[in-house]
């Protein structure tokens, strides 16, 4: 068996940037119709600047095979739609028992996961910080700083992400807004739509 070259990738923190990916995408303002709260304060913002870069994801994906793991770098601009702080789409990894480490670089944000049957975890990441997301827990980033919100992370390279769990439920149960004594709170999203028993047995089923 050919044995895959060892390789290293460096992480430009300021830039928040890895060089050597194999692969990059850019998510715009644009591109995340539905994920806010606020749909009046959306479609003001896409008016004024829908090419606003929301965040970069640059990743090195050796192969997708069982055993191998992606790493990569995801960039998130600070920002707001109303009150509500910039974050990524989230997901599940689409084999749902695969876990998944972020190590902060810089700047502040919050992990935001939820469990198929509802249950919300926070953990709050910085520089130096590493994150682990256990197997079957939905994840968000959220930049609640005013800079630029910087993670390395790795996961199983046959992974996949699941989209369509998060969009089906209405989005997460929590949304992150301004306020409270750290500048962020929890506010519940009043389009949730918890999940039926059958559609987290299938979700967890092995
Ligand atoms: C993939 C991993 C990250 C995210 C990235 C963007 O499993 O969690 O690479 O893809 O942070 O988030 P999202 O939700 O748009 O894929
Ligand atoms: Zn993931």
């Amino acid at each position: 068996m050919a044995l895959f070259e060892p390789t290293a990738c460096q992480v430009d923190v300021a830039a928040g940037t890895m060089s050597g990916a194999t692969g990059t995408y850019r998510k715009r303002l644009a591109d995340l119709a539905g994920l806010y709260g606020d749909e009046g304060a959306f479609a003001a913002a896409v008016q004024a600047g829908g090419n606003t870069i929301v965040y970069d994801v640059a990743d090195f994906r050796p192969s997708a095979r069982s055993g191998d793991l992606i790493f990569g770098i995801t960039r998130m601009s600070a920002g707001c739609i109303g009150e509500e702080y910039y974050m990524t789409r989230g997901h599940i990894h689409a084999v749902a028992d695969r876990p998944e480490i972020y190590y902060g670089q810089a700047g502040q944000g919050l992990m935001l996961m939820e469990s198929p049957e509802g249950e919300m975890r926070v953990i709050e990441m910085r520089a130096q910080t590493i994150c682990y997301v256990p197997p079957f827990w939905i994840h968000r980033s959220v930049n609640t700083g005013t800079a630029d919100f910087v993670m390395i992370f790795s996961y199983p390279a046959d992974s996949g992400q699941d989209y369509g769990i998060i969009e089906r439920a209405g989005g997460m149960r929590h949304r992150v807004m301004q306020g409270g004594p750290k500048g962020w709170q929890l506010v519940g999203n009043k389009d949730y739509r918890p999940r039926s028993t059958e559609a987290v047995a299938a979700v967890m089923q092995p």
